[in-house]
């Protein structure tokens, strides 16, 4: 590009007045940012649907689409052809014509053989492609060189033609493609922990996207776009409200808005489903009791269900979190959580709904090590729900900590459907201004072996119902979505989001190649760009798990809003809602004894794990403390003590978010510089917060044990009563 006022270019006149100085300055910075920006500014919300600059990148000989054949005849089928539309014209440069026939080279023919004649008359074979799946191949029609999108139903031809999109999004040769997927989970869910006021229980996006006070009568256009970007993943449901749930939602009034939006996102194949609350027969319904076993309560919750398939024929069933943290339940009434799910599953049943029964459960009641409940409350339950029941387990039995083992009911229960709980939304890991790419911690927990059956029983194989024979199957992600305009709160949060979908498609995708993916279609396929961010997103989990406690603590945040460290948290209402009841910490040393001389967490798991985890020379140092409570002083395989190897995992960590920024200010010029300034500004956050966590645990660890700081580690600035008396009243996303 030449600079304003080279030869061959018309230099910007000198102004006269005053006002013609202002625009005469304005004109030349614009046009110097011009000089230096790579693109326009964006402000993300386009997520990776951006299907820009690709015209650029791609070279003048690359094929292109000349040609669309698409049937047009339901909502769904319109929703495809325009996606097409508007992705070929922004990443070809134009859009292909619409066409009824083949008639020159080019053409893409996408749908089902049902609706288009021309993918009829090419008799593929879909039969294994089931209701989801897709088939894309290049192929010649009449000595045309083509592309074929086909499926048995528009929601795969959907899929295939999202996943056509991103294959040329991220560069690839589309000259000869022949691929063939299909889902191997079947609800691949979102769960919105949205209030009906607009909060968002642990919610750092801004307001609720779902403005129920002008729903119906307004349609927010961003619904679409919600609707497009899950579609272009795999999400086919969404949960609207906080499993904490407010029972107004299940009133005529807020199911009516609840119809509203499940009309907007049909086309996009995805189904709506409610957090129901238990005790909602009392509180809407006027009735003296919700026990599960009352027949006027199972008439109730009938009759609302036929109420709500009146309004929603597809909708997709409850979600509920029942007897835990406060939330009522069947055990109110001395009953078990199968009567309860039972009790929703009869009345869904009819309409073909299901029930995701969440097993988040524990009682500080209870003297049991927090860990254990859960497994303890359900595997006696197993083969007692019914068959439209789903478990939903949470990734580890704490509560979305940087790292957790694996819930150790996974592979627990054989005769019951188990469904992940992922959290896609930061609570644990820094809210949406540190970059924490959780594509790596969801790998890890899915690829985690169960051993419940010998070797390769993971987790991904309890999912996905082929350890057990289960064929209800599903996954589903606590959303980050908020009123923001980029959708997550931060650019690398809609990472999070993205590497969810594509995990609930396929839990066997390894987590680099999703980061890869993403990034290609969310930054662009400059190597020079895409091998750095690839770089930051794969270690930055880790950089987390290490400022805020590594080694297998957990639990160290601050109390209430979770912001920022807290490891002397201790008395309140709850022992197990403190940071002491979980790190243990004395003179002697540090860790949870969950070992077999401990609480016995470890006979939890199947006897090839236990016996691993239960071994304090066996078990991975990153779960060390986790499950066993050591010395301060017990070697590690560094060859530190355990003292030291933690203070240098949290100056690891602090060392690895200042490379991240450093990696990200070498990135300057290349990426927009919108979203470059925000997600540097975002880094510099992270990395003074990550400086603060490794401080203040610091100070308070050492006061704990007593050891001196080892020659090349700074001291903390302050001393530990100074972090002690930080506090921040109006942190985001506390519960209400
Ligand atoms: C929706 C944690 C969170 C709560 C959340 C709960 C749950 O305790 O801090 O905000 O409540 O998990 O998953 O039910």
């Amino acid at each position: 590009m030449k600079a304003a006022g080279m030869p061959g270019r018309r230099a910007h006149a000198r102004p006269r007045t005053a006002r013609g100085w202002f625009r005469w300055a304005t004109s030349i910075a614009l046009s110097v940012c011009a000089a230096v920006a790579p693109a326009a500014a964006e402000d993300g919300y386009d997520l990776w649907l951006r299907y820009a600059q690709a015209g650029a990148e791609r070279s003048a000989q690359a094929p292109r689409f000349e040609q669309l054949l698409a049937a047009d005849a339901t909502p769904a089928q319109r929703a495809i052809r325009d996606e097409l539309l508007r992705g070929l014209r922004g990443l070809q440069g134009r859009a292909p014509a619409l066409a009824e026939r083949v008639d020159r080279a080019g053409a893409l023919l996408v749908g089902t053989p049902h609706a288009l004649p021309a993918i009829e008359r090419l008799r593929l074979d879909l039969h294994d492609l089931g209701d989801e799946g897709y088939l894309i191949r290049s192929l010649r029609i009449d000595g045309h060189p083509a592309t074929v999108v086909a499926a048995n139903t528009d929601a795969g031809a959907l899929y295939g033609a999202f996943a056509l999109l991103r294959a040329l999004q991220t560069g690839q040769d589309i000259a000869a493609l022949d691929l063939r997927d299909a889902p191997r989970l079947r609800h691949r869910v979102l769960n919105h922990w949205d209030d009906l006021d607009r909060h968002v229980e642990r919610g750092y996006a801004g307001q609720s996207i779902w403005d129920w006070h002008r729903l119906p009568g307004w349609i927010d256009p961003r619904y679409t776009d919600y609707a497009r970007a899950n579609a272009s993943i795999g999400i086919n449901g969404t949960v609207l409200n906080n499993v904490n749930a407010d029972a107004q939602v299940l009133t005529p009034m807020y199911l009516e808005k609840v119809a509203a939006l499940a009309d907007t996102f049909r086309p996009w194949g995805i189904r709506v489903y409610l957090s129901a609350r238990f005790s909602a027969p009392i509180e809407i319904g006027g009735l003296a009791t919700a026990d599960p076993l009352d027949p006027a309560v199972r008439r109730w919750w009938r009759a609302k269900a036929d109420e709500i398939y009146a309004a929603i024929p597809d909708f997709g069933g409850f979600l509920v979190k029942a007897n835990s943290e406060g939330q009522p339940g069947p055990q109110d009434y001395g009953r078990t959580h199968a009567d309860g799910a039972n009790l929703l599953a009869d009345a869904l049943a009819p309409h073909g709904g299901i029930v995701m029964w969440r097993a988040f459960v524990y009682s500080d009641e209870e003297p049991e090590d927090r860990a254990k409940q859960a497994y303890n409350e359900f595997v006696p339950l197993d083969g007692a729900f019914r068959d439209n029941v789903m478990v939903q387990v949470k990734n580890g039995p704490i509560d979305f900590q940087p790292r957790e083992p694996f819930h150790p009911l996974f592979g627990a229960m054989p005769r019951t459907p188990l469904m992940m709980e992922f959290q896609i939304t930061k609570e644990y890991l820094g809210f949406s201004t540190h970059l924490a790419y959780l594509g790596t911690l969801y790998e890890e927990v899915l690829r985690a072996d169960t051993h419940v059956q010998g070797e390769g029983a993971t987790v991904a194989r309890v999912l996905d119902g082929s350890l057990h024979g289960q064929a209800l199957t599903g996954m589903a992600g606590v959303a980050n979505i908020g009123s923001d305009r980029n959708w997550s709160g931060s650019h690398f949060d809609q990472a999070n989001w993205y590497a969810y979908g594509r995990l609930a498609w396929n839990p066997g995708l390894p987590a680099r190649a999703i980061a890869e993916e993403w990034t290609r279609m969310t930054f662009g396929n400059d190597p020079a760009v895409v091998a750095p961010i690839v770089g930051m997103m794969m270690a930055s989990r880790e950089a987390v798990v290490d400022y805020t406690g590594a080694l297998g603590l957990h639990h160290l945040m601050a109390r209430g809003h979770h912001y920022g460290p807290g490891p002397w948290v201790e008395g309140g209402p709850r022992a197990d809602w403190t940071s002491v009841y979980f790190h243990r910490a004395t003179r002697d040393g540090i860790g949870f004894d969950r070992s077999r001389r401990g609480s016995d967490a470890v006979s939890q798991y199947a006897p090839a794990v236990a016996e691993v985890f239960d071994d304090p020379d066996r078990v991975p140092e990153e779960l060390l403390l986790w499950f066993h409570h050591v010395s301060w002083d017990r070697p590690m395989a560094s060859g530190r003590t355990l003292w030291e190897e933690l203070l240098h995992r949290y100056d690891r960590g602090v060392a690895s978010v200042r490379a991240m920024r450093a990696t990200w200010a070498g990135l300057a010029g290349r990426i927009d510089p919108e979203r470059h300034a925000q997600v540097a500004a975002f880094l510099a956050i992270q990395e003074q917060e990550a400086q603060w966590w490794r401080d203040a645990s610091i100070a308070y660890f050492q006061s704990i044990s007593g050891r001196p700081l080892p020659p090349g580690v700074a001291p903390p600035p302050h001393p530990l009563a100074y972090y002690q008396s930080l506090a921040f009243p109006h942190a985001p996303g506390d519960t209400q």
